[in-house]
């Protein structure tokens, strides 16, 4: 069977997706960790000729290269193994869990008086002076540093902040409800939707939120999720504290 290599980093939520979906597929992989905190090894050119938005996970079999979490788990589904494809709410699940704004949820607790969020400050002076030396990641640095921007206004603004917040618990809400009468987020058996769900789920635990699904399905599903040799084999973190990510 052809080598898959998966490169990714410990605590990225997405780069834990991707294990898990590899883990529940069966499939042995290696991992090439990519260092996007201290040394910023996604900018590097060698990485951004595979993953040029310079983002983990990028998954690599022989001579494909696949990126964005979506396509690589819907990717790893066409592969021998356990079927993931659970029933027709799968793929709107992956989108929702997707589309929170993680980001906001770790450093809504990092603000200064004035709304600013030194990390995203140093961050993006950090990309502007990369841009200054790197010509040749231009377009991706460029996209980057609005990024960046717009996430410093955002947290900045406290209803912005408060609507990605309301968005979490909606979705925390829907999950627990589609739980009552079912094992698994999409149907009867498990699938790539409990592999997003499981990821973002721990990452919600990191930030003290369980108490917003405490009593409800959600708490015995996610305990059912961590009993699952996945759960250890993809090295989901629950555990530590926010600084640790
Ligand atoms: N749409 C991309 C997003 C990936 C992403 O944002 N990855 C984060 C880690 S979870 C990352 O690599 N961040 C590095 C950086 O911000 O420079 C995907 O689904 O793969």
């Amino acid at each position: 069977m052809t080598d898959i290599t998966l490169y990714d980093h410990k605590s990225s939520i997405c780069s834990q997706m991707a294990r898990l979906a590899l883990c529940e597929k069966g499939l042995s992989f290696t991992r090439r960790q990519i260092d996007i905190m201290d040394t910023n090894e996604q900018f590097e050119p060698w990485y951004m000729a595979l993953n040029p938005k310079a983002v983990v996970p990028t998954l690599q079999m022989g001579n494909e290269v696949v990126t964005d979490t979506i396509r690589i788990v819907h990717r790893l589904q066409q592969m021998d193994g356990p079927d993931l494809s659970g029933d027709a709410t799968m793929a709107s699940w992956l989108k929702d869990i997707m589309a929170l704004h993680y980001g906001v949820l770790m450093y809504r607790k990092r603000l200064e008086a004035d709304g600013t969020a030194p990390q995203i400050v140093a961050r993006g002076t950090f990309l502007t002076e990369l841009a200054a030396k790197r010509p040749d990641a231009a377009e991706t640095l460029a996209t980057r540093i609005e990024g960046n921007k717009r996430f410093q206004d955002l947290l900045r603004d406290p209803e912005g902040v408060q609507t990605h917040l309301d968005a979490t618990r909606d979705l925390i809400d829907r999950m627990a409800s589609s739980l009552v009468d079912q094992p698994y987020l999409a149907g009867d058996t498990h699938s790539l939707a409990d592999c997003f769900a499981t990821a973002a789920i721990a990452r919600f635990t990191i930030h003290g939120l369980q108490g917003w699904w405490a009593d409800t399905a959600l708490e015995d599903y996610y305990a059912r999720m961590k009993q699952r040799p996945s759960f250890q084999a993809a090295q989901v973190v629950d555990t530590g504290t926010e600084r640790d990510l």
